[in-house]
């Protein structure tokens, strides 16, 4: 159901790029706004967009009294839902409602949810790019960069929203008519009190799902069939190591697509995007498109002529015989696995930043066959020298550059050097973009070709 904030107090709680979005979508639906952040003002970028309109500013820390005497909370999914101010709001009987719940009571068209641990920002994208290719116009958005409020005010045929767990914990009557679930494993420990809330939180996407709506789920990931055997929704299966009959399957080098008499069959040869965890995500991606009619030849061309998203094993130079990757989207250790997995021996690997309860020591078999150094950073650096040692050699370093020059001197020639830092960015950097910028940045003043003893 569509709300009214029509003269309606709200509180927007984090002044990030969702907070942001909020209070210009409530100012322009006739609220009057607040905008809390514990940070100082000096210290919130892009506030300037804000600038000639009345938004009530309550920085450096949140005051209770206002959150009290709001009709309603809007969340940013940074914000844990057990702060106090929320708490405080809750037991006022003050309704809260995350990002997401708040644009999907307005948008009107089919919405394509996709969530899961990894993979998500390449799926979403590649589900955008069919579309397009289809002349659909879709808004792309949500975690992979922009706010889902932002398809509010636009002309758009669809929706494709990136979904993280932080946004479905806040999400009431959200209703996908297509919701993904690409794969689980361990992250975000830093939020959740176990691997099993974050599971559940992911498990809300579904969670107005009915069997017309088509859920697409990997049938090779077990904590994904174990947690789906109730769903009462029209279940589309992928799997890419050739384990159905109906859905979607690889087998060999083609992908096979049996659903509902359709028997189409795709190369895999024309796929651009590397490794096998892009193979699962070209997959999932193919799904929504068929089921919605795309002719597949025109949806595959699309998928293959994608190369790939900034930060995710992007090469940044080849430099006296060594491959410098930036995968600093790799912030948990499934995604640095799937990242190793695809490279051979030789490896410096660059990792460390903000510790999120991940079980490092899942990374021994990796580095022990294709790492040869392992060059530490952040706050998590020390923790994950303990989990590791005796895998390969590690060194402890203060910062990037540091990190960057010991593995320009450690890296040998036909090596490989990889930023994967299996933790988030946020003790150092302001995201995983500028740590992977400031990353590039590095590795392009390196001396040039040759001018190495
Ligand atoms: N804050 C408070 N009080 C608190 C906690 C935080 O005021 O108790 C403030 C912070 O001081 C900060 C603001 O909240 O100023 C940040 O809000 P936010 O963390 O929700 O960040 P946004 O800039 O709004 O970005 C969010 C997503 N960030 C997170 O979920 C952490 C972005 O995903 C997303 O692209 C964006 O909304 C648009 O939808 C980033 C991310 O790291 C990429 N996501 C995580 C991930 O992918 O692992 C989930
Ligand atoms: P997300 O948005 O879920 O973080 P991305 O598409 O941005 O996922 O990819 C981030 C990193 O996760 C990639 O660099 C890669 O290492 C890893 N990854 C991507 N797709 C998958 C997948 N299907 N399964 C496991 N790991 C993946």
């Amino acid at each position: 159901m569509k709300l009214n904030f029509n003269h309606k107090k709200v509180v927007v709680i984090g002044a990030g790029q969702s907070g942001l979005a909020l209070v210009h979508y409530f100012l322009e639906r006739g609220a009057t706004v607040a905008l809390s952040d514990l940070r100082k003002k000096e210290e919130i970028a892009n506030l300037d967009s804000l600038d000639g309109l009345q938004v009530r500013f309550d920085f450096g820390g949140h005051s209770l009294e206002l959150f009290e005497q709001a009709d309603l909370i809007a969340v940013s999914p940074g914000v844990p839902l057990d702060c106090e101010p929320l708490i405080r709001a809750k037991s006022c009987g003050i309704p809260l409602l995350g990002e997401i719940e708040i644009a999907s009571r307005e948008i009107t068209v089919p919405i394509i949810g996709v969530t899961g641990t990894n993979g998500k920002s390449t799926t979403t994208s590649l589900i955008g790019e069919i579309m397009q290719a289809w002349d659909k116009k879709v808004f792309v958005g949500g975690n992979l960069g922009t706010p889902l409020v932002e398809a509010c005010s636009t002309e758009i045929d669809g929706v494709v929203v990136e979904l993280s767990s932080f946004q479905l914990e806040s999400i009431d009557q959200f209703h996908p008519a297509i919701g993904m679930l690409l794969n689980l494993s361990s992250d975000h420990l830093d939020r959740y009190p176990n691997l099993q809330s974050y599971y559940q939180a992911k498990l809300e996407i579904f969670r107005n799902m009915t069997a017309a709506d088509f859920v697409v789920l990997n049938a090779d990931d077990p904590e994904v069939c174990r947690l789906t055997t109730e769903l009462e929704t029209t279940k589309v299966w992928f799997s890419a190591k050739g384990r159905l009959v109906e859905g979607m399957v690889r087998l060999g080098d083609k992908l096979v697509w049996n659903w509902a008499g359709a028997d189409i069959q795709l190369p895999l040869s024309k796929l651009q995007l590397s490794g096998e965890h892009n193979i699962e995500n070209a997959m999932a991606a193919m799904i929504p498109a068929l089921l919605q009619g795309c002719p597949a030849e025109l949806a595959w061309n699309a998928v293959c002529s994608f190369t790939g998203l900034a930060h995710r094993m992007q090469l940044v130079r080849l430099l006296n015989g060594v491959a410098w990757y930036n995968d600093s989207k790799g912030t948990n250790v499934g995604s640095v696995m799937k990242s190793l997995a695809g490279l051979t021996s030789g490896v410096t690997l660059i990792a460390g930043g903000k510790d999120k309860g991940g079980d490092y020591t899942l990374l021994r078999p990796l580095l022990e066959q294709k790492v040869e150094h392992l060059i530490l950073l952040g706050e998590a650096a020390q923790k994950m020298a303990a989990a590791l040692s005796g895998s390969c050699e590690i060194r402890l370093v203060t910062g990037l550059e540091s990190a960057v020059q010991q593995a320009y001197e450690l890296t040998v020639n036909s090596g490989t050097v990889l930023l994967s830092p299996a933790c988030s960015s946020f003790d150092m950097f302001a995201n995983f973009q500028v740590r992977g910028d400031e990353f590039e940045r590095l590795v392009q003043q390196l001396p040039p070709e040759g001018a190495k003893l």
